[in-house]
This record gives C-alpha cells, sequence and structure tokens, in this order.
C-alpha cells in the first residue's frame, strides 16, 4: 500500500491570516475574544481556538456590549457590521480579502443599481455575507445555485444592465457551465473574466483531478459544513474514485483500505495539516510503505493582516 499526497493541500492564505489574527488578538488583548460563525469552517482549529478562550456565535445580539468581535473567513453583511457598529463592539476583520473584493464589487453594483446575479450556496454565511453588500431599494441581487434558477429568474430583468459574481469556493466545472448559460441567455451581462473562485479553490481541485489519476481510493481531510472540502469530494466522485470525506484519521474504515494499492490523500483549505500527518501515521500503521508527494502549484501568497495585530517575533 503506497501513500500518495495531493499539492497543494490544507491551509490558503485567507485561513492563515485569519488564524493569526484571532491568535494575535488573544494575545493582545488577553480577553475573551468572541467570533461572529466559526472562524473557518474546521471543528479542530474551532476547538483548539475555543481552549484558548475564543466564544464563537451567531448573533451579535448574544454578545455583551464594548466586547471584541471577529468576522471569520467568509465575511458578514452590510447589516451585520452595523449591529456591531452599534453595539460599540471593537471590529476586527478576518474576511478573506478575496471575499472583500467580491463585497466590494458588488456594493458598487448596488450604489449603481445595476441588477445583480450571484452564484452560490443558499445559506452559506459567504453568500449571506455577500448578497449583504447589496442594499439598493431601485434594483435587486439573485442567487442562482444551477442552470434551472437561472430559467427561473423574473423575465422582466434589464437584460442591458446586469452584473454577475460568485462565491469563492464553488466547482470550477459546474459555476463555468453556469456561466456558459447565464452568457448564452443574457449577453451583455458584465462580471469577472473567469469566475470569482479563488486561486486556493482552483488549484486544490486542479491537484484533486492530478491525484485521482493514480489513486484507488482518496481521503479528503475537512470538515462537513466545509464547501470547499465538499467540492473536492464531489469531484472525486465525478471523476469516478471512490472518495471519501474525514473529519479525522478517526473516520477511515478498514474496509475502505483493504486489499488496495494506492490511498490518495488531501485537504480543503481550512483543514490543518497535522490531520494529514495523522492520517499518514495511521496508514503507516496498516501497512503503508512509500509516501509520495504528488507535484502541483506552489503557492507563494500570503495575506498581511493589520499592523496593530502584529506581534513582532523579536
Ligand atoms: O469562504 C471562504 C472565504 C473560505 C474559507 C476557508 O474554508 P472554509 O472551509 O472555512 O469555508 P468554505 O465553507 O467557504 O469552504
Ligand atoms: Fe480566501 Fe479562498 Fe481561502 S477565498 S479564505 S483564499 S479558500
Amino acid at each position: 500500500m503506497d501513500v500518495l499526497l495531493a499539492n497543494p493541500r490544507g491551509f490558503c492564505a485567507g485561513v492563515k491570516r485569519a488564524i493569526l489574527i484571532v491568535e494575535n488578538a488573544l494575545k493582545i488583548y488577553k480577553k475573551t475574544i468572541y467570533v461572529k460563525h466559526e472562524l473557518v469552517h474546521n471543528k479542530h482549529v474551532i476547538e483548539k481556538l475555543r481552549n484558548k478562550g475564543v466564544m464563537f456565535v451567531e448573533k451579535i445580539s448574544d454578545i455583551p456590549n464594548n466586547s471584541i468581535i471577529v468576522f471569520s473567513a467568509h465575511g458578514v453583511s452590510k447589516k451585520t457590521k452595523e449591529k456591531a457598529l452599534k453595539k460599540g463592539l471593537i471590529i476586527l476583520n478576518a474576511t478573506c480579502p478575496l471575499v472583500t473584493k467580491v463585497h466590494k464589487e458588488v456594493s458598487q453594483a448596488s450604489k449603481k443599481n445595476i441588477e445583480t446575479i450571484f452564484i452560490g450556496h443558499k445559506g452559506h454565511p459567504e453568500v449571506i455575507g455577500t448578497i449583504g453588500q447589496y442594499n439598493s431599494t431601485n434594483s435587486k441581487i439573485h442567487l442562482v445555485e444551477s442552470i434551472e434558477d437561472i430559467k427561473k429568474l423574473p423575465i422582466n430583468l434589464n437584460h442591458k444592465k446586469l452584473n454577475f459574481f460568485t462565491q469563492t469556493t464553488l466547482s470550477i466545472n459546474n459555476t463555468r457551465s453556469i456561466i456558459k448559460f447565464l452568457k448564452k441567455k443574457f449577453p451583455y451581462i458584465s462580471g469577472p473574466k473567469k469566475e470569482d473562485i479563488c486561486y486556493a479553490t482552483t488549484n486544490r481541485q486542479n491537484a484533486m483531478i492530478k491525484l485521482s489519476k493514480n489513486s484507488d481510493i482518496i481521503l479528503v481531510i475537512g470538515s462537513k459544513n466545509s464547501s470547499n472540502s465538499k467540492r473536492l469530494t464531489e469531484l472525486g466522485e465525478e471523476i469516478g474514485v471512490y472518495t471519501k470525506q474525514i473529519e479525522s484519521f478517526l473516520d477511515i474504515q478498514k474496509k475502505w483500505i483493504k486489499n488496495i494499492k494506492y490511498i490518495g490523500i488531501t485537504a480543503g483549505a481550512s483543514a490543518p495539516e497535522f490531520l494529514v500527518q495523522q492520517v499518514i501515521e495511521y496508514l503507516k500503521k496498516m501497512g503503508a510503505q512509500n509516501i509520495k508527494e504528488i507535484s502541483g502549484n506552489k503557492e507563494k501568497i500570503s495575506f498581511k493582516i493589520p499592523k496593530y495585530l502584529t506581534i513582532s517575533k523579536n
């Protein structure tokens, strides 16, 4: 039995930045730090931060006045920000800069009253936050998840003044076919050159395709509510490789790896590398001999945190 490791895998620049913001805030302020929603969608990351004194809340009203609030990597709506300000909360914004970029574009469209179509998953916090940047009373933002949803859009849309944007963690394949349909139906629609899917989502999906070529089974490490991890799992299934999404090595069932030669491993953008290493250790105990890193795109991108949250290493 051999183990193949996808490259890149695991933490993206936005997740690293969000975690650093919270860890430094704990050290600097030395008091409870509240985070709106899970900072990133990973059970282990959340548990670790909770043990260090972080409280995760869904409603701003659950936070005592004048506390410190961190907005999760997925971002929040304008209304949520207003509520936090009204309560006198000190806001530390851990929204991924690539999500903030989409926020700004949606907000611009709203100011210009340009009717907007947003491609994303209903109920996901990033989608709620991004749609919540649009507050025009003269035009609307419409959420679509599929081609079927596009067919159901109101017929009185202004075809010549229309925009589209997307969630950052969607399936590349699926989104491209949705956009193709959108452009066919609304030839004047404007939007990003490709889509707003981020570099990390793109790289991890491409690494998954590469990994699938030589794997008999692929284990995707990522929490159930992690959109980008779920997309990796679906991609493996679409390609036709036996794919299982796991929280940690504890979820691995012996029958999955019985008589298997090549086990592929990847991890979503919010899954820490120690979980990958634990899986490798477990598989070694189960008889894995060679551990091979598949070559892939080296990621050099990193995002700065605000100066007042920087702690010098000296
Ligand atoms: O939405 C994001 C800015 C991605 C954050 C990192 O991944 P995760 O798993 O916390 O979030 P998704 O559910 O969006 O993939
Ligand atoms: Fe940002 Fe993409 Fe990661 S949007 S948080 S770099 S998955």
